[in-house]
């Protein structure tokens, strides 16, 4: 077919093609939470019923694409981890047809507890194992940093009376060990023992899963059917509340960054 004389404006559509054989993070972040958050009555500073819809959404999302080998969620944001060798939507990043996808996943399954979440996205590209570690260490590394001083600010609020005001002048240049001994001596809160999935966010990994369900046998002979416990493996993107910083779930979990994946 002929083309026209203004076809050369499709020269300016910059190629976006994510490079090739690198590690692609797609991260969802709610658009303007703060607000939603206060307008639907989020428990604070963590809200689980929140937290666990997140999870949920993401889950989906997981098992929607199978291209993706881990995702990491803490407040209202989740990133999703893609295969080194993955051709979804042949790695093309600007047209966030992926991203889109991936919002409208949340979009559609949050309303029944969360109206109208709305989430931007962005995808980054990390070229090797060390960066992708590094990224996912810096959003947990975000996560604990902002639980900490959320969990003592809203202590001195809600507890001690403080306004918003006060409780910021209190926490103005603290460090994370002056946090710590607040929470200890005045509310007798010992931070390691707050929940892992507010201290550490949620991992999403695949995992091979025993599914244990009831089904009806009848044998020729027999005129009822008797119920047997049927066991199924089957694999699922399994939520863990772990620390990814360290060595240790690297080498107890090989198969996420392997050369083949
Ligand atoms: P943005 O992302 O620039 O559009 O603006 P925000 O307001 O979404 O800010 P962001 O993403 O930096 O921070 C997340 C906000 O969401 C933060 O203000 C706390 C709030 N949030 C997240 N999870 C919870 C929760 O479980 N409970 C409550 N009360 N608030 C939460
Ligand atoms: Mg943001
Ligand atoms: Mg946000
Ligand atoms: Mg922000
Ligand atoms: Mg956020």
């Amino acid at each position: 077919m002929a083309k026209s004389k203004f076809e050369y404006v499709r020269d300016f559509e910059a190629d976006d093609t994510c490079l090739a054989h690198c590690w692609v993070v797609v991260r969802l972040d709610g658009r303007n939470f703060h607000r939603f958050a206060e307008k639907h009555n989020f428990t604070k500073p963590n809200d689980s019923r929140a937290l666990h819809l997140m999870t949920k959404c993401a889950q989906t999302v997981m098992e929607e694409l199978e291209d993706i080998v881990i995702a990491y969620g803490q407040s209202d944001e989740y990133s999703f981890v893609f295969k080194r060798k993955s051709n979804w939507f042949k790695r093309r990043a600007r047209p966030c047809h992926g991203v889109e996808l991936i919002s409208c996943i949340f979009s559609f399954l949050a309303p029944p507890i969360v109206p109208f979440a709305s989430f931007d996205g962005r995808v980054v590209v990390y070229p090797s194992n060390q960066t992708l570690k590094d990224y996912l260490s810096w959003r947990q590394a975000d996560c604990h940093i902002n639980n900490l001083y959320n969990t003592v600010f809203w202590a001195l609020v809600q507890q001690s009376g403080l306004t918003p005001i006060q409780a910021q002048e209190r926490l103005q240049g603290t460090l994370t060990a002056d946090k710590n001994e607040i929470l200890f001596s005045e509310f007798n809160i010992n931070y390691n023992n707050e929940p892992p999935m507010y201290r550490k966010g949620t991992v999403l990994i695949w995992q091979k899963v025993d599914e244990v369900t009831t089904k009806e046998v009848r044998l020729p002979a027999e005129m009822e059917g008797r119920k047997m416990l049927v066991t199924r493996t089957r694999t699922k993107a399994v939520p863990l509340h772990c620390d990814v910083i360290g060595d240790a779930f690297w080498k107890e979990h090989p198969e996420i960054l392997h050369e083949d994946s």
